[in-house]
């Protein structure tokens, strides 16, 4: 498995909330709310303002009713849906995420393009998973705090994903359903709750991979999406800079200069 950065050592932690991201951070809001990208938009920046725009491909995976269509809509901003309508066939979601690497201060815009496919339209179409796993960039391997069953599938899951010619590929995990530590909901939290923090633990000393929670409602802020995103964006870039010798180069590399 390879090598994985510690958080906040490629790209500046919570930089959403620094007064020098504003210009960049306003660029992906409409009315304090995210603003929703089609597949030919992008952020336009002053004509001063030169950002390079990378690009990545993830693959959302995880059983069915996890959480994974509900993920994508949430770190696009978009809102989530309440009752689980099973995803039919692939759903492409962008999401455009500015970013400060720490060394060099350059900024850069993340542009994530979410692949989501409900799992039981993998399991009866054949096609559908190579589509997904072509070229992809990384991968989210979800599973949720209220099904232990996710849990225990997702040393499985991984494993299909280790070794060539996946070895490049960027593997995150990311628990849903996480009920919010408050101290009224704390019987939610007992009741619902079927994977204990001891289980979290012991996954992670054996799988050495970065594990987010994700739970609660979809604020209008950047606050609950930022730690996933930033993470993402850190372990793309520097499996990016591993890959190309520390240079840091990307070739699909584009300079942002719309009007
Ligand atoms: N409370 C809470 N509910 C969630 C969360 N994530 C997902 N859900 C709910 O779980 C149900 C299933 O979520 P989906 O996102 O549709 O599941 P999916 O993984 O896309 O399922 P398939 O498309 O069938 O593969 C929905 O009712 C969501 O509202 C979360 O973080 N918290
Ligand atoms: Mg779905």
């Amino acid at each position: 498995m390879a090598e994985v950065p510690p958080p906040g050592s490629v790209v500046v932690a919570d930089w959403h909330r620094c007064k020098d991201s504003k210009e960049y951070f306003n660029k992906i809001l409409h009315k304090k709310r995210r603003k929703n990208f089609g597949l030919l938009e992008s952020p336009v920046m002053p004509p001063h303002v030169a950002v390079d725009t990378v690009h990545y491909k993830i693959f959302i995976s995880g059983k069915s009713g996890v959480g994974k269509t509900t993920l994508a809509a949430r770190l696009a901003g978009l809102s989530i849906p309440y009752a689980h309508y099973e995803t039919t066939g692939i759903e492409t979601t962008v999401v455009y995420w500015p970013v400060k690497l720490r060394e060099s201060g350059r900024v850069l815009f993340f542009r994530l393009q979410l692949w989501d496919c409900g799992e039981n339209a993998l399991r009866r179409f054949d096609h559908l998973l190579p589509s997904c796993k072509e070229q992809v960039d990384a991968v989210l391997f979800l599973f949720s705090f209220t099904d232990r069953t996710s849990f225990d599938d997702l040393s499985n899951q991984i494993a299909k994903w280790t070794g060539p010619p996946f070895g490049r590929v960027v593997k995150l995990v990311v628990g849903t359903k996480v009920f919010v530590l408050n101290p009224l909901f704390i019987f939610d939290l007992f009741m619902h709750c079927d994977v204990a923090d001891r289980d979290v633990r012991d996954f992670q000393e054996t799988w050495r991979l970065p594990l987010l929670r994700m739970g609660g409602e979809v604020s209008d802020g950047l606050g609950d999406v930022a730690p996933l995103l930033n993470c993402l964006a850190e372990q793309l870039w520097h499996q990016d800079c591993v890959t190309a010798g520390s240079v840091g180069h990307r070739s699909q590399q584009e300079t942002v200069t719309l009007l």
